[in-house]
């Protein structure tokens, strides 16, 4: 064995330098710069695991990947461009979902960015969903703020000692749960950026993971007889959608016009007066029937519930009910159907496990073993009770039995004097407004509460700070049949750095990569109103960004 081994260990170096992506690297980096790299992993007051050149493969230039640890459990990540190509900026990388695992942006590198992220203080390979906050303070606060805070420190330090001096600028930039995490900094970490963006924020953490699992409760109910899919041939599988779809054509025809475009996207669904009672009524079964072509009282009740959200034995309402416009969001998220196997993606992901670990101050048990059997009696009792999702009472949100989860996840206060007075920090919010995990109005809801408690309701006054994009037709972070892609960093890096506020982005929508749809979207409470060709505003040739207006 040791005849074998051995050539093979001499062997190694010579394969890394002849053989493979290490030839380019052997080429491209200096023996001097790879030891500029390496030697971060003897700074001090931090631990540094490793720190080597690695190549990118947004980019020819490879960069320094530096791996460290934080105490308990934050594992983070450093991506540190070349000296002569750095920008000298330093950028934290948003995070998703639960999180547990080091995110890339090798895009930001390939620009310039010195970027970090963290795992968020636990690993979700060997803890999943919401498991790692199983009685397990710490965890919890790491994800509610501190992991992000330290990464940024460590990150920072590494910039200095890498580039010899500290970025010009810092930026936070992030989606969702990275939404949530630059609202956190803002509030709590004021001068850790000059800039932030933050989409989609779940920023009422603990109300909106109500939310879903509610929604769940609601659509699961009684053996899912409120289910919006249908079994049109009886076998058990719930094959049909075309329900979902007719609701999203009503309320289509019912607002898509309202913005003077018929394209599929309602500008402005705040406005939408659609009454599923009222505008269904045509559509109703006849007592005792069901089919994919009428909507029982049952599935009539479950639209109701979506629209409303959840309310509280009091109607104290705890979640804002989803937009119209937005209901075949609704499919992938909440709705059991055979094309999900009936684990619609709201409960394998993030709302499945949130009561179990990530909601009550003492965690009411472990997960059953089939999340997706509704009707399954949880067992009580024993080291490892269970508990089930469909048992889940609300009113547990509005007595109080959640506030200590909510000091340590949610990002709600609205005074942000800290970082956008004092700090002159500058912030953008974004949100789609088909959007159905978070919805849009929640976000809505606390940048007008920001104006108020930090201009004094002076909207004026604050959009010199803070701005608002509200993207029609987009889905969460991406997607949907409205625009919903375009650089989100690049106007907070104009608007801190050269002065120039965006009054609008221009957003595209593409169908198998063509671009086929552009906007403007404008800075709230501005729309983009129709400029082009007379008479034309419906030819999908004349939606370019330029035969719009931000008004
Ligand atoms: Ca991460
Ligand atoms: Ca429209
Ligand atoms: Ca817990």
């Amino acid at each position: 064995m040791l005849r074998i081994l051995k050539p093979a260990v001499l062997l190694l170096p010579f394969c890394g330098l002849m053989a493979g992506p290490d030839v380019s690297l052997a080429q491209q980096v200096s023996e001097s710069q790879s030891q500029a790299c390496a030697t971060l992993q003897q700074l001090r007051n931090l631990t540094i695991t490793s720190a080597s050149i690695r190549a990118n493969d947004e980019s020819e230039n490879p960069y320094c990947y530096v791996r460290g640890i934080i105490s308990p459990a934050i594992h983070f990540h450093v991506q540190l461009p070349l000296p002569e190509h750095w920008n000298g900026r330093f950028l934290q990388w948003g995070d998703g979902g639960k999180d547990g695992d080091l995110d890339f942006a090798n895009h930001r590198v390939a620009e310039g960015y010195a970027v970090a992220n963290s795992n968020m203080g636990h690993d979700s390979g060997t803890e999943p969903g919401s498991s790692f906050a199983y009685n397990n303070r710490q965890a919890e606060i790491d994800f509610g703020y501190r992991a992000v805070h330290l990464t940024v420190m460590a990150g920072k330090t590494l910039v200095r000692s890498y580039y010899r001096q500290a970025p010009d600028y810092s930026y936070f930039e992030g989606c969702s749960t990275g939404g949530r995490e630059g609202l956190m900094e803002a509030q709590r970490y004021p001068n850790d950026f000059d800039g932030i963006v933050a989409g989609a924020p779940a920023y009422t953490y603990q109300a909106l993971n109500v939310a879903g699992t509610w929604l769940l409760q609601r659509i699961f109910r009684d053996n899912m007889i409120g289910n919006l899919a249908v079994d049109t041939n009886g076998d058990g599988a719930y094959n049909s959608l075309n329900l979902v779809e007719i609701l999203n054509d009503k309320v289509l025809g019912t607002c898509d016009a309202n913005d003077g475009i018929i394209d599929g996207v309602i500008d402005d669904p705040f406005s939408c007066e659609f009454d599923p009672v009222r505008d269904l009524s045509d559509l109703s079964c006849p007592t005792g029937s069901s089919s994919d072509s009428c909507f029982t009282d049952a599935q009539m009740q479950t639209i109701t519930d979506f629209y409303a959200g959840p309310h509280d034995d009091n109607g104290v309402e705890i979640y804002p009910g989803k937009l119209p416009g937005s209901e075949l969001q609704w499919i992938r998220l909440f709705v059991p159907h055979a094309g999900n196997r009936h684990a619609p993606s709201m409960l394998t992901g993030p709302a499945g496990d949130h009561m179990n670990y990530l909601f009550y101050e003492e965690d009411p048990g472990v997960t059953i073993p089939d999340i997706t059997d509704s009707l399954y009696q949880a067992r009580k009792g024993g080291a490892m009770p269970e508990y089930s999702w469909m048992e889940f009472d609300l009113n547990d949100y509005t007595s109080g039995k959640a506030d200590l989860m909510m000091s340590i996840t949610d990002a709600t206060d609205p005074d942000l004097r800290r970082f956008l007075k004092d700090r002159g920090g500058k912030l953008i919010v974004y949100h789609g407004l088909v959007d159905s995990l978070i919805v849009a109005e929640s976000t809505r809801d606390y940048y007008d509460d920001m104006v108020d408690a930090t201009f004094a309701g002076d909207l004026a006054a604050a959009k010199n700070s803070a701005r608002l994009f509200l993207a029609p037709g987009m889905a969460h972070c991406a997607g949907g049949p409205g625009p919903n892609s375009w650089d989100k960093l690049a106007p907070l890096v104009d608007w801190v750095e050269n002065g120039n506020a965006p009054d609008a982005v221009i957003a595209t929508h593409s169908s198998n990569g063509q671009v086929d749809n552009e906007r403007l979207l404008c800075a709230v409470p501005q729309q983009a109103r129709y400029i082009g060709p007379a008479g034309a505003a419906n030819n999908p040739s004349n939606w370019t960004a330029d035969n719009f207006q931000c008004r």
